[in-house]
């Protein structure tokens, strides 16, 4: 899944495809390095993001999703609105990736289970403005598990199918870099749920941490490549149905490789 933010502040790519037509480009970019899907997003989740408003986010969307449906892309939309999914699907979208697991606005179940489109349920704790201050867990692993399955269970609920559903432990959201590396030691856990995985690493700022210089100065975000590509090929090693990145090339190679030896190790 290539990764086109139609917005000013996301971290890493906020601001460079703020016009429609150089995000359908970028979004083409994308496929055209390997990506499958291209996740269109217009409402930055930085730590800290404010929201904006629904009517702004589908002025930065729908033109994008259209143009990207309109040159055969496959698209899902990147948002934790009904209306702004609803609109998405409209427009041509096939998938709903909500980074509030549809906790953020109840009627987002409801959508997907009409529409009966996948959506991935990220786990989720609260807004970015106040995110990072709910990072108090007894065991990580254990705990993201039991409230994803409870966002799980309320999706079912409300009507969507175990066949739609794609669960992703939310790198970055309510967890601390430390708290990212015990969940990806324990990315097993989450497969045996039994739903596809979707892990979203991607340029993140643990990887930044990792990678800082001497000074303690974090890898910029545009030098996280090797260490992104790094952890897309654990993830599918470990058995992920889909990694979400900002620069698939490398990514859709790592990818292969991983097919390839688990089609020789006859698994
Ligand atoms: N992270 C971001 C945005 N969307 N979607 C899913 N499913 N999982 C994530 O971890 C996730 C996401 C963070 O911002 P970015 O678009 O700049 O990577």
């Amino acid at each position: 899944m290539g990764v086109v933010n139609v917005t000013p502040d996301s971290f890493s790519d906020g601001g460079k495809w703020l016009d429609a037509d150089t995000a359908v480009r970028h979004g083409l970019e994308l496929v055209a390095q390997g990506a499958d899907i291209v996740d269109v997003g217009g409402e930055s989740t930085r730590p800290g993001a404010l929201r904006i408003d629904a009517e702004e986010e589908l002025r930065r969307i729908i033109p994008v999703v259209t143009g990207l449906v309109g040159q055969g892309a496959t698209v899902s939309v990147d948002t934790m609105r009904a209306d702004v999914a609803e609109r998405a699907l409209d427009a041509g979208a096939v998938l709903i990736n909500d980074v509030s697991g549809g906790r953020a606005d109840v009627r987002m179940t409801q959508v997907a289970a009409s529409s009966g489109v996948p959506i991935v349920l990220m786990h989720w704790r609260g807004h970015s403005d106040g995110m990072q201050k709910l990072t108090q867990y007894d065991d990580v692993v254990k705990d993201v598990i039991e409230e994803l399955g409870t966002q799980v269970h309320e999706a079912l609920s409300a009507g969507v199918r175990p066949e739609q559903v794609i669960i992703d432990p939310g790198l970055g959201f309510s967890k601390t870099g430390e708290q990212n590396w015990t969940v990806l030691a324990h990315l097993d856990a989450f497969t045996a749920l039994g739903y596809p995985l979707l892990v979203a690493a991607s340029r993140k700022r643990f990887l930044g941490e990792l990678l800082a210089d001497d000074a303690g100065e974090q890898r910029p975000t545009d030098q996280r490549e090797a260490a992104t590509t790094a952890i897309s090929t654990l993830a599918a090693q470990a058995g992920a149905w889909c990694v979400r990145v900002h620069e698939p090339a490398t990514t859709a190679d790592a990818v292969r490789v991983v097919a390839r030896l688990a089609a020789e190790e006859g698994q």
